[in-house]
């Protein structure tokens, strides 16, 4: 486990967060805690632009993994068939259509432990075809050793998902067939491939507040912050023994949000999983909170997304622009030090929160 500390880390002078000081901030009045996060939200980001991405299954269920949300898994009844690796034409045109759509990110999943050798020709040949499109591209196959993660790099992948999912405490309740030091050796070999790296997790697995501080922190104090920190909520999925877990409060989620984009103030923080059960105001708070990014197209990997249009009329009432591949204000040093400055007193206890 990463040790925490109050003191920046002395070789990149960035904040470590200790677990009290983020469960301090996450603790915040909440219109001071959104305040905070807006305006830290402001010094890296246009708050009206979102970056939209949109993901392909590209190998469906028949998992070997027990992860107690995923109708993936084949350990569980979820009434999904399996099927195999789809075709590299397949792939290629329906990532046109997104980017034609509006896509700047496109994203292919794969319900594996880890990807096998005889697979590897067919993934860098998707990762080719997507670059060639002018999209940025993602994928999400599970557990990568160095050399898998360096070939993947070399197709020319600019970012693998590959999500802690919860606090460390908690894990082991949800997954028991790899353990959180495996996805940390996971995201570091990514990491070390110069793959850029999309991690965060999931909100209603039974975790307590505590946890989902608990994950911020080892996401906010890995060697190098993610990238792309998507907070997802909970599908549930019938079948699976996560069906009937208890829905999360709209208002924690934006606070987890929120806490995210302070903790980590230049990742794109994303809604993820769960928009079919958010109002429009509760994805307004969750922008407002910081998040910037989002999945597009009405299906997620196997479960439901809102539709283009929905999303469209969203982004209308809210002035919300999607945002255009690269788009990314760079910091300056003075932007970057106040961003921290202002994280900084809001974990201080000392510091009066009411101004
Ligand atoms: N098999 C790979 C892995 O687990 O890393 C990639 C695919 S997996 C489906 C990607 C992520 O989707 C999981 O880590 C989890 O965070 C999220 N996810 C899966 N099922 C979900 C559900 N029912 N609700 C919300 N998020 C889910
Ligand atoms: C992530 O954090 N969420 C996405 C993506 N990374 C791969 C997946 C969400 C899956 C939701 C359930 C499903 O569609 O099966
Ligand atoms: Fe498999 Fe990924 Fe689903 Fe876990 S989350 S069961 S590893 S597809």
């Amino acid at each position: 486990m990463l040790e925490a500390s109050p003191r920046p880390d002395a070789a990149t002078s960035r904040k470590v967060w200790t677990a009290q000081e983020a469960r301090e901030l996450f603790d915040l009045p909440f219109m001071e805690l959104l305040f905070q996060a807006q305006t830290v939200h402001r010094r890296s980001f246009d708050p009206n632009r979102v970056q939209m991405s949109r993901l392909l299954s590209i190998k469906t269920g028949g998992c070997p993994e027990d992860c107690s949300y995923c109708s993936q898994s084949s350990r569980y009844d979820s009434g999904l068939s399996a099927s195999k690796l789809i075709e590299v034409q397949r792939v290629i045109s329906e990532a046109r259509r997104a980017r034609d759509a509006g896509a700047t990110r496109y994203c292919m999943g794969a319900a594996w432990r880890s990807p096998k050798e005889r697979d590897m020709a067919q993934i860098v040949a998707m990762i080719e075809g997507v670059k060639a499109l002018g999209m940025e591209t993602c994928m999400t196959l599970g557990m990568l050793d160095g050399d898998q993660a360096r070939r993947l790099k070399t197709a020319g992948l600019d970012y693998y998902n590959h999500n802690i999912d919860t606090s460390e405490a908690h894990y082991s309740n949800v997954i028991t067939t790899r353990t959180f030091a495996d996805r940390l050796e996971t995201l570091q070999n990514v990491r070390d491939s110069g793959i850029k790296v999309c991690s965060g997790g999931i909100l209603g697995l039974g975790e307590g507040a505590q946890d989902r501080v608990d994950m911020l922190v080892t996401l906010a104090n890995l060697p190098e912050p993610p990238e792309s920190v998507p907070v997802n909520m909970l599908i549930p999925v019938a079948g699976t023994p996560l069906a009937d877990a208890d829905p999360v409060d709209p208002i924690d989620f934006v606070r987890v949000i929120a806490t995210a984009r302070i903790m980590m103030p230049e990742s794109h923080v994303r809604l993820s999983a769960g928009r079919t059960e958010m109002s429009d105001e509760m994805q307004a708070l969750c922008f407002f909170a910081g998040a910037n990014s989002i999945f597009v197209g009405d299906t997620l990997l196997t479960k439901d997304n809102p539709d283009e249009d929905d999303d469209m009329r969203l982004f209308a009432k809210l002035g919300l622009q999607p945002m255009t591949v690269h788009e990314h204000m760079p910091a300056t040093d003075d932007d970057v030090g106040e961003a921290r400055r202002l994280a900084a007193r809001a974990a201080d206890p000392a510091i009066p929160v009411l101004r």
